[in-house]
């Protein structure tokens, strides 16, 4: 059996599945909020940050991952686990002083993770990926490395608010002292994979990519990068790897309180979002994902390491080989949700009225569906824009409003995501929204190709235990059409609508020009 950890922005989750049954053997969840409430994080951050600072307690992850073993051993035979991977949420850093090796290689079984590894910490919380408080450490890196276009040739991406050097090189401006105190710099994956292994762990290709730190050509350090970030930065830096590389036996603790095999491995942690490529089956170039969750993401595996001269594109590791590209959106379920609690819907009312929705009306109102701040197109948003078919703003019933968010969403991933040049033969969409019939079919429309959906509610930790299965040599191509299952029919795009929305794209792009021309949403 193979397990495959999930440390995301809300909650810890567990696979266990078993390639000789093509099974998913068990599954569990943490959430941050619910079950640990003691942190004061009702959705896995600390409220309240200033200047668009958001971080999360580390401390939290590790009180989770104790949970979540316990909670596992009691349904499922961990001794049969042959390896464990992961992913974690992306971007989030972790400082650690010169305690953390020595303690996490002499664990006591006795006492909780949580108690054991407090003294370790250089910085006392992780800025996580929804931080957006380092605008100026990222015109300062671009600026030292030689400009937007060098740093996105380099890294796969322009100098972004929420990559870890631009929040590394803050650390280092405003707590010089604790960034001197900081031995070792870790992503949240290669973190949990460190107390995993009960070592110091590498950072793999896929989530090393997301720090505007690694040399996409050498899959090492850039040079050029850390010098414009910090200094003596390599030092403090895992070396890189990719996914599958094993690192070594689970650490003893874990055997001993928990049940583990001494002998079972430990390959990295990934991101999470390269985990879900391997999750969603979808590690060969063809077919896109596109994830409906707190952020909506769309990724897709690339022929090519092709970087997006817009900067909103980035281009990080495939866990099977070779490069994805992933478009992150931060309106994502924060935007369904806001109007939905406008509107006074619950969410079957709110998916009622995507699937009610006629056709005639298709690409008819235009929305900007941003209710804050967005990163693609990066804009300070205050709320939607909307354009009826009358020019006026509103006045919309609740459907055709739900209909507009929906279609702006696809309609503004289909605009950002041109850069990638990769064809779209089929969409495998996931995450929360991703189940409703008349959302998925709205997709099919606005890209006008086939969506399928897989039996799996979590791609990253289902990618993460296949991560931990080709580890131990199996191959992805096998595991992926054993374990990336579609649930139900394809849905096939309408394709009398091909040219509505061609048309829509081509309004939806001229107005979100205008707004941001004009400076003010
Ligand atoms: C990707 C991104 C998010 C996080 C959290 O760039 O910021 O998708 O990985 O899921």
């Amino acid at each position: 059996m193979f397990l495959g950890l999930d440390s995301s922005t809300q909650s810890l989750t567990a696979i266990v599945l078993d390639p000789a049954t093509a099974g998913v053997v068990a599954e569990c969840r943490i959430g941050f909020g619910q079950d640990l409430p003691q942190f004061g994080s009702p959705s896995g951050f600390l409220p309240d940050g200033e200047e668009g600072e958001v971080h999360a307690n580390p401390l939290m992850w590790l009180a989770a991952l104790d949970l979540l073993m316990d909670r596992l051993r009691q349904v499922c035979d961990v001794s049969k686990i042959k390896a464990v991977a992961g992913s974690g949420q992306q971007h989030g850093s972790v400082y650690l002083n010169q305690s953390f090796e020595t303690v996490i290689g002499a664990l006591d079984a006795s006492r909780d993770l949580e108690n054991q590894l407090v003294g370790c910490f250089s910085r006392a919380t992780s800025p996580i990926w929804m931080d957006t408080s380092t605008g100026q450490e990222c015109k300062e890196i671009a600026a030292a490395a030689g400009g937007d276009a060098m740093v996105c040739q380099i890294s796969g991406s322009v100098a972004v608010e929420r990559f870890t050097g631009p929040q590394i090189r803050k650390f280092f401006k405003r707590e010089n002292q604790a960034y001197e105190g900081t031995s070792s710099i870790h992503l949240v994956g290669s973190f949990m994979a460190s107390v995993l292994v009960g070592k110091s762990a590498n950072i793999d290709f896929g989530d090393g990519a997301g720090m505007n730190l690694m040399d996409l050509a050498s899959g090492d350090w850039s040079d050029v990068l850390l010098d414009a970030t910090a200094p003596e930065l390599r030092g403090k830096l895992p070396a890189l790897a990719s996914a599958t590389t094993v690192l070594g036996v689970i650490s003893p603790y874990f055997v001993k309180r928990y049940g583990f095999d001494p002998d079972c491995k430990c390959a990295l942690f990934t991101g999470d979002n390269p985990a879900s490529l391997v999750g969603m089956g979808a590690t060969e170039p063809g077919n896109i994902v596109i994830s409906l969750g707190t952020s909506d993401t769309f990724f897709a595996a690339m022929e090519s390491a092709k970087t997006d001269l817009n900067g909103y594109g980035h281009v990080f590791g495939n866990p099977a080989g070779g490069f994805m590209s992933l478009i992150c959106f931060r309106n994502g379920s924060l935007a369904r949700e806001a109007l939905r609690d406008e509107l006074g819907l619950d969410w079957s009312a709110f998916e009622a009225s995507a699937l009610a929705v006629t056709r005639d009306s298709a690409g008819e109102n235009l929305m900007l569906p941003f209710y804050g701040p967005e990163i693609t197109p990066r804009f300070d948003f205050k709320r939607p824009v909307v354009r009826t078919v009358h020019g006026a703003d509103g006045g919309l019933p609740a459907s055709l409003q739900v209909r507009a968010l929906l279609e702006g969403q696809f309609l503004n991933m289909r605009l950002h995501s041109k850069w990638m040049d990769v064809p779209v033969r089929k969409i495998r969409l996931t995450g929360g929204a991703s189940q409703n019939d008349g959302i998925a079919g709205l997709v099919a429309d606005v890209f006008q190709a086939p969506v399928e959906r897989l039996v799996t509610g979590n791609s990253a930790a289902l990618g993460a235990a296949m991560i931990a299965a080709a580890s131990q040599g199996l191959e992805f191509s096998t595991l992926e059409r054993d374990f990336s299952i579609s649930s139900g029919p394809v849905i096939h795009p309408d394709r009398s609508l091909a040219s509505t929305y061609e048309r829509a794209q081509n309004r939806f792009a001229e107005l979100l020009r205008d707004v941001m021309d004009a400076g003010t949403a």
